[in-house]
């Protein structure tokens, strides 16, 4: 694709605590599915970037873990790895839930140290489906007043439901430099396919696990093999205590079953063909607090600079 004139392209970072819809809010823009979404805090893991490529620019949109107070060491990577990426976007995106109507302690902390970054700022309130129309601007208003940070622009939206997510898009649009295409127009990501198939895998658990159990689960593909007609994956499900394995697997293995159909049907969509998906469980005690085994999963904390 040959740019036009004042074509423009850089990096937006969707940044927040766990849980605001940092997810949901890039698959909308997307217009599909690239990071995984669930109800539970800490969902994202890894930094998932997503490519929007238009006739006059492209927004390449960087999905980043919540930010929280970590209490293990796969925490603290994913909330340092967050707070590193945000110095070096042309727009960091910062997203709050409308349905707490006032700013947290975390959001808080997240303005603060956005506000003391040289990158333009974006405030996104979303969420605003849980809260009623006519209470829209004072909610806004109230995290406008409460943050610790000046915006260049404001936009209340809903991402699940997809309000006001054109006038979101050309807003962020406005703050990206002129520059080249740094993907093909037809990328939509980078993300590595067995990244995002241990992700989807992963999704499954957390929709269908409960407390700790998938937060203390890493999924790791084994073997990714495609043979043309069919793709064979091989993936472990690591879970950190003994007592974990039982609740993974269900009674007679149903609930193991239900995240490999689940997880499959989803796969042989993206990848348009059909999925042989096998899974195991093993344990790794406490891996999340173990550096090592964390760099074996891929997870290594971001150079100071
Ligand atoms: N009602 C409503 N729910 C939303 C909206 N956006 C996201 N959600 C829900 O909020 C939950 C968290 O969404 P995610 O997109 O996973 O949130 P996140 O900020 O990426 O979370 P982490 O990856 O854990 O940091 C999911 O259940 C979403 O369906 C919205 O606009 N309205
Ligand atoms: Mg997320």
């Amino acid at each position: 694709m040959e740019v036009k004139e004042g074509f423009r392209s850089g990096f937006a970072g969707f940044i927040g605590r766990p849980n605001v819809g940092k997810s949901t809010l890039m698959n909308t823009i997307l217009g599909w599915k690239l990071s995984i979404v669930s109800p539970k805090p800490q969902t994202t893991r890894y930094v998932i970037r997503g490519v929007k490529t238009t006739e006059d620019y492209q927004l390449i949109m960087v999905d980043l873990p919540g930010i929280h107070k970590p209490f293990h060491k796969l925490g603290e990577i994913m909330t340092k790895t967050a707070l590193k990426y945000a110095k070096d976007m042309d727009v960091n995106v910062m997203i709050v839930d409308a349905s707490t109507r006032k700013p947290g302690k975390g959001d808080i902390y997240i303005a603060e140290y956005l506000q003391s970054l040289s990158v333009p700022r974006v405030l996104v309130v979303n969420k605003i489906d849980l809260v009623d129309r006519n209470e829209v601007d004072d909610i806004v208003s109230a995290f406008v007043e409460g943050l610790p940070a000046e915006f260049g622009d404001v936009v209340a939206v809903s991402a699940l439901k997809g309000w006001n997510i054109d006038a979101l898009e050309k807003t962020l649009a406005k703050y990206l430099p002129e520059g080249p295409l740094f993907f093909p127009p037809e990328m939509g990501t980078d993300v590595d396919l067995a990244i995002r198939i241990s992700d989807i895998i992963r999704e499954k658990i957390l929709y269908l696990t409960h407390e700790e159990v998938p937060h203390s689960t890493a999924v790791i593909i084994d073997k990714l093999e495609d043979k043309g007609d069919i793709v064979v994956i091989y993936a472990t499900i690591y879970v950190e205590k003994d007592s974990q394995k039982p609740i993974i697997i269900g009674k007679g293995g149903r609930r193991i079953k239900e995240i490999g159909t689940q997880a499959r049907q989803e796969l042989e969509l993206i990848l348009g063909k059909k999925v042989y998906l096998e899974l195991w469980v093993k344990v790794k005690e406490d891996w999340r607090g173990k550096l090592g085994v964390l760099t074996d999963l891929g997870f290594t904390l971001p150079k100071e600079s």
